[in-house]
């Protein structure tokens, strides 16, 4: 009887941690930051260590920022807590859900960044002075999960710090794109990567998207993935720019948002729907 009882007790247990929940969910702050990233399968492409994605190369995605936080004890510590890209020289696209807690000053955003762990004398640090945050985001439908950061000063753009264009247009299902982020490389050990990652994906359909997520809203959200089993989004890949290549330029046409935990486990990860969004976000970041 006893031993029934704790066996029924751990069984609850095992099957509410492995319970699909979209990511932002299950944790509020950590949702915060969904994210880009995978968990445990083989290596693949030149790589021993990163599963899924691998080392981008510095300067290749000039437009990736990292969205940081003071440290509630130490004040004068920032974290990495989500991604985000250039729009211009004073502003930010990032994910609602990356800064609708804490105040303006608790914020800061690095561009030009590559590896977090050390100084490469091509970061510049620039203090947050506003967040615009879309007034109909919406925690439990996870819809409008955008947001726009205003930077206390311009950035100086060069090959390392430059704006990313906004596609107009979402482009068809199976578009080969790119998402980049420091989101967890090991959902399970929780591991962080100093070195920005990339992973390749392509647009999922939006009827695979619906079957995948029951809070998939087509017109809010778009969606992709690498069709591969254990690779994707995770933690702190949220706020990123999901982008395709159009006549050899870059346009982002999704922001990371949410997934299904665990991460990598499921075969699509879900983004804002840059395209239903570029108005406000022009109307928004008029320097
Ligand atoms: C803040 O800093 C302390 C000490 O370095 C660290 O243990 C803690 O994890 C940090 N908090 C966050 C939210 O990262
Ligand atoms: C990831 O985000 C969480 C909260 O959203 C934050 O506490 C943590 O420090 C972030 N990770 C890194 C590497 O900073
Ligand atoms: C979020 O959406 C749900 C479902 O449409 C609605 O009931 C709720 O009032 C919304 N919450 C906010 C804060 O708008
Ligand atoms: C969303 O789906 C509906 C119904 O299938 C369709 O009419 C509409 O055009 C779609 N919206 C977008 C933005 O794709
Ligand atoms: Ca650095």
């Amino acid at each position: 009887m006893k031993t029934a009882i704790i066996f029924c007790a751990l069984f609850a247990v095992t099957f509410a941690a492995v319970r699909p929940v979209p990511f932002d969910l299950n944790y509020y702050f950590e949702t915060v930051e969904y994210n880009p990233k995978v968990i445990t399968a083989p290596a693949r492409r030149n790589t021993d260590r990163i599963i899924g994605g691998e080392n981008d190369v510095k300067g290749e995605h000039p437009y990736q920022i990292s969205l940081q936080r003071k440290n509630s004890s130490q004040p004068c510590l920032f974290h990495h807590i989500c991604g985000g890209s250039i729009i211009n020289q004073q502003h930010i696209l990032t994910a609602a859900h990356c800064v609708d807690s804490g105040k303006v000053s608790d914020f800061r955003v690095v561009a030009g960044e590559y590896d977090l762990s050390r100084n490469e004398n091509t970061e510049q640090i620039i203090p947050v002075i506003k967040l615009i945050i879309r007034s109909d985001w919406n925690l439990t439908t996870l819809n409008n999960d955008i947001a726009v950061v205003k930077l206390a000063s311009k950035l100086t753009y060069n090959s390392y710090v430059a704006p990313i264009a906004l596609a107009s247009v979402t482009p068809p299902t199976n578009t080969a794109s790119q998402v980049v982020g420091w989101g967890l490389t090991n959902y399970v050990r929780k591991t962080r990567p100093n070195i920005l990652q990339v992973l390749d994906v392509k647009r999922t359909s939006d009827s695979d998207a619906a079957a995948i997520s029951s809070k998939y809203n087509n017109f809010t959200q778009v969606a992709a993935t690498t069709n591969i089993f254990c690779e994707g989004l995770c933690k702190n890949d949220s706020g990123g720019p999901l982008v395709f290549k159009q006549n050899n330029q870059y346009l982002q046409y999704g922001v990371v948002s949410y997934g299904l935990l665990p991460c990598g486990l499921y075969p699509a990860d879900f983004y804002a729907r840059v395209s239903s969004f570029k108005a406000w976000i022009e109307d928004n970041s008029r320097i």
